[in-house]
């Protein structure tokens, strides 16, 4: 299967051809297919966040206007929306279905791809239960798939057939988000920045050079309101994503959170057609802390929709490994932020990830930092300190 690509966006191929040679089972029209759950009534304290067209990047003066109105967003909220992204509706929703189907696999079949965590490995499943929320284990199920390059070959070997057979499909979706957004974001940014090459960012994350992207497929199992009382109403407590930008597709359970700078959490409502950003560790690495990783959370869903499973489909973005993650000097911003660098030697993308998701995944480990340390930080690597924002 080929995609076409035209003026850098990425479409998908009408006819989606399947692999593998048993893969009739697993046709669109034999899958049972996903269906958006019925949007909440209740009013709830929703964030303010703006709207990014990306239609309007190639055209005259479209990426300065775009830059404009992200500015705003960079520097205080870390979160926005951006539609227009060359992907139909249609085309999202076959995610959402793959996604549906695999989650809907016996737990035994499932535990055939959990992914070798233990060892740094996240591609493939994650089961549920892994660390406790309040006093219930988590709820959370999900599918990572790698970028589809030469460093990451063999990544079937932790999906199942519904998924494999399917493969050439989700290459190139996970393709199409890394070209049509996070590239496009990446180059809005660099003039935010003012940096002397639009691609300055871009060149730092090209698709095919080695780094950790993840598309995930994720779901947080229905809890009763017990459960939901027994965790607090949370479901993900309080973070930092660790790469440069989280892209979270439009699912209409509420329940991500953002917290503001007035120290209040809001909820992002789920607008159609769109997806929504939020910037993340690395690029607040590259710009000294002068843009802003957004602190967020996922909190138990409003009554309406608490008989609902809550599906998602995300995507990590992240620069090159081997990226030395100091403030970039070629920024005439930055310069007179005067921004320093967050550590306290060159520390390298690949260093980064191994501590900051030591601690994600061994929440043992992250406990007892955090218990030993008493002030609700701890150091991740050279100087570097997260919070705890519960
Ligand atoms: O499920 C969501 O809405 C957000 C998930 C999230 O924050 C994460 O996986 O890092
Ligand atoms: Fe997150």
């Amino acid at each position: 299967m080929s995609t076409t690509v035209t003026e850098n966006v990425i479409t998908l191929p009408q006819q989606v051809s399947v692999s593998t040679s048993d893969a009739q089972p697993y046709d669109y029209a034999n899958l049972k297919p996903y269906v958006h759950p019925a949007e909440t009534k209740e009013q709830l304290p929703w964030s303010e966040l703006v709207t990014l067209d990306l239609s309007d990047f190639n055209q005259p003066g479209g990426k300065e206007r775009l830059a404009k109105q992200l500015e705003h967003a960079v520097h205080h909220v870390g979160f926005f929306y951006v539609k227009n992204f060359g992907l139909s509706q249609e085309e999202v929703d076959r995610q959402f279905t793959l996604a549906r189907n695999a989650f809907d696999l016996p737990t035994e079949e499932k535990e055939k791809y959990i992914a070798d965590f233990a060892n740094g490995a996240y591609n493939g499943y994650r089961r549920p239960g892994q660390y406790a929320v309040g006093t219930v284990p988590d709820n959370i199920e999900v599918y990572n798939f790698a970028k589809f390059t030469d460093d990451f070959k063999h990544q079937e070997e932790h999906l199942p057939d519904v998924l494999k057979a399917h493969l050439p499909e989700i290459a190139a979706f996970h393709r199409a988000l890394h070209a049509n957004v996070v590239l496009p974001l990446l180059r809005l940014f660099a003039i935010v920045l003012q940096l002397p090459d639009d691609e300055y960012l871009a060149k730092q994350h090209t698709y095919e050079k080695h780094s950790e992207d993840h598309m995930r497929y994720m779901l947080y199992r229905k809890r009763t309101a017990e459960e939901h009382a027994a965790s607090n109403q949370q479901l993900t407590p309080g973070h930092t994503d660790l790469g440069t930008l989280t892209l979270l597709f439009r699912q209409p359970v509420i329940g991500l959170q953002i917290l503001g700078e007035d120290g209040k959490w809001t909820y992002v409502s789920s607008q159609p057609g769109t997806i929504t950003v939020n910037l993340a560790d690395t690029i607040s690495h590259l710009t000294g802390g002068y843009l802003k990783s957004s602190v967020h959370r996922v909190v138990a869903p409003p009554a309406d929709q608490i008989q609902y499973d809550r599906q998602g489909i995300v995507y990590f973005a992240r620069p090159h490994s081997d990226l030395i993650l100091n403030p970039i000097l070629d920024s005439p911003v930055l310069q007179a932020a005067g921004v320093k660098p967050r550590f306290t030697r060159p520390v390298s993308m690949a260093e980064w990830v191994k501590a900051k998701q030591a601690l994600q995944l061994n929440p043992d480990l992250r406990k007892k930092k955090y218990e030993e340390s008493g002030d609700g930080t701890v150091e991740v690597l050279e100087g570097f300190r997260d919070r705890n924002y519960d």
